[in-house]
């Protein structure tokens, strides 16, 4: 008897997800959650301090200034969950204001060992805070979350930064139900949304100057290169930001300048690439405040505040499962 035994080979999911974005019918993609290797947290981070992306300062400023005000509507005891913790910086204000009233678990969770350590080295000296991080995917490190803690504890989860903006609107609801199925009644979900600003603003906040977000953009396909062999020549692409206004969001796109072959080894694959055609990598979608509630109401939970900054429109919203 004949036994075939070619060696099985595991294809890892990062090449599985490449192959099958890039490949789709139309518009070529790649996934958004790549972007954050090493490189891309830094540069990220760099993101962040830009004049032109008033965000994570947005974000930061409404924590800072309302933290208590935000705690003070929490159920108690209660344990904290980050999703997406990236840095951390801006959660030290939800995690002070927390420690003066109880001892505090606080569990980022993030699919970048990076971002992590970074996390764990910004917050760990915050008296009465112990931190335990979960290199893991959203919804599966907030169910080992949840299935760990004790009884009588509630949980908040942070969702900051409108990192919720990087799903499409459907998604994003299925994303909400899908956590408040995991949560217990009362739980909270302070979520952060990035709200519509003028077009000009929104542009120029995704295609800075200095090209840190078209860097940011680019090393999604160096990253290709290191980790698959593959073969893509960055200077053949530039970095696009398009306001889409039908689906009120940003999108982050690679555009080809010429006619042009890449081979990705590690996904077994040829790409034939048209001069300007692009592959989608990001999408930002953009909120209204008043959309929030019925957000929340659609998908098991009601809006118990507001909080919005008015220099760079953003709101945080605190959401309570029904
Ligand atoms: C971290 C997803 C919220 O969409 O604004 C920043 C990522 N991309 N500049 C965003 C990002 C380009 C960011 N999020």
């Amino acid at each position: 008897m004949l036994t075939s035994s070619l060696p099985v080979r595991q294809v890892s999911e990062f090449a599985a997800d490449v192959r099958e974005s890039l490949t789709k019918p139309g518009q070529r993609e790649l996934p958004s959650k790549y972007l954050y290797d090493e490189v891309g947290s830094a540069l990220f981070e760099a993101i962040c301090v830009l004049p032109e992306y008033g965000l994570t300062r947005a974000d930061a400023r409404v924590l800072e200034k309302y933290a208590g005000e935000i705690v003070g509507r929490l159920p108690s005891p209660i344990q904290v969950a980050e999703l997406g913790s990236g840095s951390g910086k801006k959660t030290r204000w939800i995690l002070e204001a927390l420690s003066r009233r109880q001892m505090t678990y606080y569990y980022p969770i993030e699919i970048s060992p990076f971002a992590l350590a970074a996390c764990a080295k910004e917050l760990g000296q915050i008296e009465l805070v112990s931190i335990v991080g979960h290199e893991k995917p959203y919804l599966e490190g907030l169910r080992a979350v949840a299935e760990g803690r004790a009884e009588q504890d509630h949980l908040l989860v942070l969702f900051l930064g409108s990192t919720i903006g990087n799903f499409d609107r459907d998604a994003g609801d299925a994303f909400l139900r899908e956590m408040r199925a995991i949560l217990q009644r009362g739980d909270a979900l302070l979520l952060g949304t990035d709200l519509e600003k003028s077009v000009e603003l929104q542009l120029r906040a995704y295609n800075d100057p200095a090209g840190v977000t078209a860097a940011f953009n680019l090393n999604l396909l160096a990253r290709i290169n290191r980790e698959m062999g593959a073969d893509f020549d960055l200077s053949c692409f530039r970095h696009q930001a398009r306001w889409n206004r039908v689906e009120r969001r940003i999108e982050m796109h690679l555009r080809s300048t010429c006619r042009q072959t890449v081979h990705i080894p590690a996904a077994s694959l040829r790409l034939m690439l048209d001069e300007d055609e692009t592959i989608w990598t990001e999408s930002s979608h953009k909120y209204q405040a008043e959309g929030i509630p019925e957000m929340a109401a659609r998908t098991g939970f009601h809006c118990e505040g507001q909080w919005i900054d008015h220099e760079w429109p953003f709101a945080q919203n605190l959401l309570i499962a029904g």
